[in-house]
């Protein structure tokens, strides 16, 4: 069964990004409760930032789960990527993500890789960062293992990086690289861009696709755009999905407006 997820950031240098809930854990947990999604996925500046036991407290509260957190703060606040020149920068982008994948791991949550993969350019060529980037999404999905969780890698827009940034490009990825615990996030605005037809690319997928981010063509919240969610979610229920998707889209006109649409939306396609 496919399971409702919604984000809150708690990064400020992130604001105005596509995150729906903007005012804390407490705001974001009771909200997501009484409109009755599954989980929320949590963006946060680093794991000193978030309370394990305030996230497990308020799990406990509203019978909701942690669906993922992010790792692009690495990025946004710290300057880090996972394929920057210098082998320091690496080390601490890779230390950052491990530390993520623990405080995950806390609430049986993957984390995402996404902006952290960084792109390719003139001191680093596609080839190597490719390898850099696999060399580390090997050893993290093992570090994830001991949580029972994969480590999610997400191909994003062109705009956003130059390394991969299709269904299909990160499944053959995973493939050469051979890691069985990593798997991919497909979302629905970044191959809205990038994939000729979406419901081709999550069957090409196929199994690799362990996390979807549930969004509009505008990258408001699902129902907000045109997509159109009826091929995305058959494509969804015939390779088995079982996962999230959760809402990574802006709060327009206003975090509770995103949300509604949200829920809207995802009840109309995935009925229980
Ligand atoms: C970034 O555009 C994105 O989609 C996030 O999920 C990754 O950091
Ligand atoms: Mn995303």
């Amino acid at each position: 069964m496919i399971k409702s997820a919604i984000t809150v950031s708690l990064v400020e240098e992130a604001r105005g990004g596509p995150f729906v809930y903007w005012d804390g854990l407490a705001d974001a947990f009771r909200n997501a409760a009484e409109l009755g999604f599954d989980a929320v996925e949590i963006f946060a500046p680093g794991p000193e930032a978030v309370s394990i036991d305030e996230v497990k407290q308020l799990c406990a509260e509203h019978n909701l789960k942690v669906a993922a957190v992010g790792t692009g703060a690495g990025m946004v606040k710290h300057g880090l990527s996972l394929t920057d020149k210098s082998e320091g920068v690496r080390a601490q982008a890779q230390a950052f993500v491990q530390s993520m994948i623990e405080l995950g791991g806390h609430f049986s949550a993957p984390a995402i890789i996404g902006s952290m993969q960084g792109r390719w350019n003139a001191e680093v060529s596609r080839e190597t960062a490719l390898e850099w980037l696999g060399e580390t999404l090997c050893r993290l999905g093992e570090h994830a293992h001991q949580y029972n969780v994969p480590l999610i890698y997400e191909p994003l827009n062109r705009y956003e990086t130059n390394l991969l940034t299709t269904v299909q490009q990160g499944t053959d990825y995973l493939k050469s690289i051979g890691s069985p615990n990593v798997r991919l996030l497909a979302d629905l605005f970044h191959m809205n861009i990038e994939e000729a037809n979406l419901a081709d690319a999550l069957r090409a997928g196929g199994e690799y696709v362990g996390h979807v981010h549930f969004v509009d063509s505008n990258r408001q919240a699902a129902g907000m755009g045109h997509m159109d969610y009826a091929p995305i979610a058959e494509a969804l229920r015939d390779i088995g999905y079982d996962g999230y998707a959760c809402a990574e889209a802006f709060p327009i006109p206003d975090s509770a407006t995103a949300a509604k649409n949200t829920i809207g939306t995802f009840k109309k396609y995935f009925p229980r």
